[in-house]
């Protein structure tokens, strides 16, 4: 879009916006669907209160599916750190079971002094534990964005939720773990039967048996009745529609962990259980398909990593050839989406904005060169996390550039 023609969109939505204000029918031609818009709202009795609230009829909001096996976050629609449920992304292996989740059990077994099976009442009744973190599929990357990708089509695979739920450590300190254990395999009730194995080690530490998200009970797509959570670690091992807990003396290589979700490498190597998600960052705002006018805009975006807190976000807005760090939002969580900004004054010529981060053991956040050349021949897109961009174009349109 030439700049005159974009000022002339712009004027026209600006005529827009005025004829709501002075109250004209404006609001069919914004394409909203906000009752009562036409009349003054101080005039008239409001809607009355609802068993279950709605959004506004002018926000259009909502995931985009892709291959019938994904529904992507919408990233750049989204403030804050906490992923609306009904916006989580999803990805299913055989599709959402449906549970009743008054004859759903959970089982542990194996490598045990007693076996024990608890019911979703029984399990509520457990000392609980709330901790905010993202789930993000390894997987999360998209060789095929095109330069008109939107941030969810670069990595929607990302959300971000408050978990409640007990610590899998006082299940297992109640069934007894036996001496020589060393992994746990954990097992969903859904037609995959996914099924990974969990170091105990992890198990022990800050692995969760979730039952609520964000407040209500967990979605059906998110695991409903319970799933395991492991923060920071790779989407597939938290296993939904969670079942059965096997502690075992060693990895029961799964289907999921021996032909799926390993990484072959450029020594000939096949990384196998490769667990903690890398940190990345991704710019939401600006990023296409927003266009942008001179002057003053807020950069914003999220960083995470498996590791724990994000230590430090850098943003370039020459493509690369300074640096300087953005404000955090804190309060900055460990295995958390994180928060980050930058003003920045748009001077109106072509440009890229990057953003690189840091967690706090010290990883810095790699461009796809340095990936690419530890990965090996036929190595699947799990754990690309790399550098990406935004080239700003002179009329103020953004686009996407993998490489950074
Ligand atoms: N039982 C079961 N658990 C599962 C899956 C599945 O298909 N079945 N998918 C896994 C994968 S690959 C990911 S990335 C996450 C996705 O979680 P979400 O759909 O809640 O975002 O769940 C994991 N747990
Ligand atoms: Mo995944």
């Amino acid at each position: 879009m030439s700049r005159d023609s974009r000022d002339a969109a712009l004027e026209t939505s600006r005529r827009k916006l005025l004829a709501l204000a002075t109250g004209g029918a404006a609001a069919g031609m914004l394409g909203m669907t906000v009752k009562g818009a036409e009349t003054d709202p101080t005039k008239v009795q409001g809607r009355g209160p609802s068993a279950v609230g709605q959004r506004s009829g002018a926000e259009q909001i909502g995931r985009t599916t892709a291959f019938g096996v994904v529904s992507l976050t919408p990233l750049e629609s989204l403030h804050g750190t906490i992923t609306p449920a009904d916006l989580h992304f999803e990805r299913h292996h055989a599709g959402i079971p449906e549970i009743d989740p008054e004859r759903h059990e959970l089982y542990i077994h194996g490598m045990v002094e007693r076996p024990l099976k608890w019911s979703v009442a029984e399990l509520k009744r457990y000392p609980s534990v709330t901790r905010t973190c993202f789930i993000e599929c390894s997987g999360n990357y998209f060789p095929t964005a095109g330069e008109l990708s939107p941030p969810h089509l670069v990595c929607g695979l990302t959300s971000q939720s408050e978990w409640t739920g007990v610590p899998l450590a006082t299940l297992l300190r109640e069934a007894g773990v036996r001496s020589g254990a060393s992994w746990v395999l954990a097992e969903g009730s859904d037609a995959a039967v996914m099924s990974r194995s969990v170091p105990l080690e992890k198990a022990l530490d800050d692995a969760l048996v979730v039952y609520a998200q964000n407040g209500e009970a967990i979605r059906p797509a998110q695991g409903y009745p319970m799933r395991l959570l492991l923060p920071g670690w790779e989407g597939n091992t938290n296993v939904k529609w969670l079942r059965r807990l096997e502690v075992t003396d060693g990895p029961s290589m799964a289907r999921d962990e021996t032909s799926k979700y390993t990484e072959p490498m450029r020594d000939g190597y096949i990384r196998q259980f490769s667990f903690e998600i890398e940190a990345r960052s991704i710019i939401t705002h600006p990023a296409c398909p927003a266009v942008i006018e001179p002057g003053w805009h807020e950069i914003r975006g999220i960083a995470w990593s498996g590791s724990g807190r994000i230590a430090k976000v850098e943003m370039s807005t020459d493509g690369g050839k300074r640096w300087q760090e953005a404000r955090l939002q804190g309060p900055v969580l460990p295995k958390a989406h994180t928060r980050f900004g930058l003003p920045w004054k748009w001077d109106g010529q072509a440009t890229e904005l990057l953003s690189r981060a840091t967690d706090e053991t010290g990883y810095v956040q790699p461009t796809l060169k340095t990936i690419l050349k530890e990965r090996g021949p036929g190595s699947g897109p799990y754990h690309f996390n790399p550098i990406v961009g935004w080239r700003v174009l002179r009329d103020g349109e953004l686009r996407f550039n993998p490489t950074g």
